[in-house]
């Protein structure tokens, strides 16, 4: 773009140029022309003029006016002579002399038009006649007239050392007109390209503008009016990365910002957000709308001052945290998590660094959200980066497709046969080892990734239902149902294939008493109308929280496994337990013993009617569930 615009300079004054040298060649041509005309008057002059004064000087001796006065046909023969000098050009030659007044009268006149008199008085108008008669030096005076050419020359007469009178001869040709229309259609012609030049480079910059103005307005993101992912690829490809430290900022929960408000209000959050963060940096930091509520920020390095973009991020997190937005009346708050990579050179790739700071997020976010995170050189490198190792190592896991379920039978203990399996998730790793979930989970909990793994699990789990034909639980979290895909996800698969449904039991993974609790009841209720089984993970561990039953639709509990390990070593696990098994009788739900590792517990369960039992006493997760031969 800079470059159009200097060749547009460049030109525009390359053609201004020439067209001043255009003119004022013409001018100099024309001025030229009159000077040669005037040498070549002069020149005529003087010798028409010398001849003159030879032929007075052969004819007065003393007193030119007395002489003249008394010898009329003198007169007439000098006159006569005078008129031979005469053309079109030298209209005038004639002779004045001076009074004792100063007055200029007619001595002669060879003039065939109104010819003076002698002695008519000569008005003079310029004071060069006095100037040449006192002088007694030869004087051309100049008329003004542009368009012609207008000159007097006037020789003195002197005698014996004193002016007699004053020789003048007229010259006046309409050269300098001639010259100007003769040069009139070059000037025209000039004139013409000047204009047409003119008008075209008038287009050529709107054309200019009009491409930067659609390249700017293809480069900003049409809702928050800052750059968008295509200025960031330009943007990448031209800076150098030690110039800029990084922030990715990501707005916390923004999805319930559209979901309780609309999403116009989302839209109206978005904007403002942008507008407060823009606020807060300077005008040479770069703000791109990276994502739907990511921002990618960054930050130009300030030599003194190593951690700016740490100090930055924190700026805007707590500006954010104190400002609520008012949307037609509903006022709303947001948060917002930063991960910030200090040191982009430090990176192969920008996109490295990118990622990097996309990591921090991450950890941002599973630390609770309204964070900003970055790596500390010193004490917390390591365990950052192991975490950042196994966050992508994890990513990369589901991304290969490295996830996979094992499955533990669910007895009925009464009748000891198979009831039902959960599908247990597990991870293989690069060199193969298995990893269970409880070494990963909480590192990728509120994370995408997360969400990426319930998606796999369950398709996992619909599709060994399918081919096994068993009964299979699934491990799901409230924030799993809460979340827009994996229900939509769950609704697909049901309305497919709703022969399925009463064959998949989602278990509840935890109980949090969140403001959701009516999203997560109709959901539940929703999912349930097509034969899905609700169950409640864990139950009884901490406090039994029987709030449980309000809202969630349950047909099975499970125990939680500390009180089946306890069950017979102390008499408050055996009383929960038992209490819990009494309730869930009265409820009309089912009730499942996890943990059962032993014979001794698994006849306790018995002689307390609790009639579903799992652990490894009764069988250990395996890979493959053998194929059953229940029908559809
Ligand atoms: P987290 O704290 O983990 O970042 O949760 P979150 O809900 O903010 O993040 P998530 O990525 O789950 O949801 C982002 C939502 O932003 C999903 C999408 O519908 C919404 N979104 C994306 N672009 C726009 C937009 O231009 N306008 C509005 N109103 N919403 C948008
Ligand atoms: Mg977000
Ligand atoms: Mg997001």
């Amino acid at each position: 773009m800079k470059f159009l615009i200097k060749i547009y300079l460049f030109v525009f004054v390359g053609i201004l140029l020439s067209m001043i040298y255009l003119y004022t060649l013409l001018y100099q041509t024309e001025s030229k022309l009159n000077n040669n005309m005037e040498a070549l008057f002069l020149k005529q002059a003087k010798e028409i003029a010398s001849n003159i004064s030879n032929h007075l000087h052969e004819y007065i001796h003393h007193d030119t006016y007395t002489e003249l006065k008394n010898q009329p046909q003198l007169r007439e023969q000098i006159e006569h002579s005078l008129t031979t000098a005469i053309t079109s050009n030298y209209q005038y030659v004639y002779i004045l002399y001076r009074d004792k007044n100063g007055d200029f009268h007619y001595l002669l006149d060879g003039s065939k038009n109104d010819k003076g008199e002698f002695g008519e008085t000569f008005r003079v108008m310029s004071p060069k006649w006095d100037q040449a008669y006192d002088s007694q030096k030869r004087t051309i005076i100049h008329q003004t007239d542009v368009d012609i050419l207008s000159l007097t020359y006037l020789q003195p007469f002197v005698v014996d050392g004193k002016t007699e009178a004053i020789i003048a001869i007229d010259f006046s040709v309409n050269f300098p007109q001639s010259i100007k229309e003769a040069t009139k259609p070059m000037r025209e012609i000039l004139i013409y390209i000047f204009i047409a030049i003119g008008l075209l480079l008038i287009v050529l910059l709107y054309q200019i503008v009009l491409n930067y103005k659609i390249k700017k307005d293809s480069l900003i993101d049409p809702l928050t009016q800052i750059y968008n992912r295509h200025y960031l690829r330009d943007f990448l490809n031209k800076i150098r990365t030690n110039r800029y430290q990084l922030i990715m900022l990501d707005i916390d929960f923004f999805k319930k910002i559209n979901d309780n408000y609309g999403h116009d209000a989302g839209d109206y959050v978005l904007k403002n957000v942008a507008k407060l963060i823009k606020n807060e940096v300077r005008t040479e930091d770069i703000l791109v709308r990276f994502g739907g509520e990511e921002f990618l920020l960054f930050i130009k390095r300030d030599k003194n001052n190593d951690k700016l973009a740490i100090e930055v991020a924190q700026r805007i997190r707590k500006k954010l945290e104190k400002k609520e937005f008012d949307f037609n009346g509903a006022k709303i708050n947001v948060t917002v998590s930063a991960g910030i990579t200090l040191h982009l050179d430090h990176f192969k790739s920008i996109n490295d660094a990118i990622k990097h700071a996309d990591n921090m997020l991450y950890i941002a976010k599973r630390e609770g959200r309204n964070k900003v995170i970055f790596i500390k050189p010193e004490e917390n490198a390591l365990r950052r980066n192991y975490e950042l190792q196994e966050i992508n190592d994890i990513k990369e896991a589901i991304e290969n497709k490295d996830l996979f379920c094992q499955f533990q039978a669910i007895y009925d203990i009464e009748n000891n046969y198979i009831v039902k399996y959960e599908a247990l998730v597990r991870l293989r790793e690069k060199n193969k080892t298995i990893i269970y979930p409880k070494e990963f989970i909480s590192t990728i909990a509120h994370t995408a990734i997360y969400r990426d793994m319930t998606k796999v699990v369950l398709e996992i789990v619909l599709r060994t239902i399918q081919e096994k034909k068993v009964y299979i639980s699934i491990n799901m979290n409230f924030s799993d149902i809460l979340d827009d895909s994996i229900y939509i996800m769950i609704l697909n698969a049901l309305q497919e294939q709703s022969q399925l449904a009463k064959w998949l039991t989602i278990e509840l993974l935890e109980y949090e008493p969140l403001n959701e609790n009516r999203i997560v009841k109709e959901r539940l209720f929703e999912i349930k109308t097509y034969g899905v089984k609700i169950a409640i993970d864990d139950f009884g561990s901490g406090y039994a929280n029987y709030d449980v039953f309000n809202f969630i639709p349950v047909d099975i509990i499970k125990i939680d496994a500390s009180l089946i390990k306890n069950i017979n070593k102390t008499k408050t696990a055996y009383s929960i337990v038992k209490s819990i098994a009494a309730l869930a009788e009265e409820l009309n739900i089912e009730v499942v013993a996890e943990y059962v590792d032993s014979k001794e517990i698994l006849d306790t369960l018995k002689i307390l009617n609790i009639r579903y039992a799992q652990g490894f006493y009764l069988a250990k997760p395996i890979r493959e569930i053998e194929e059953h031969d229940n029908t559809f």
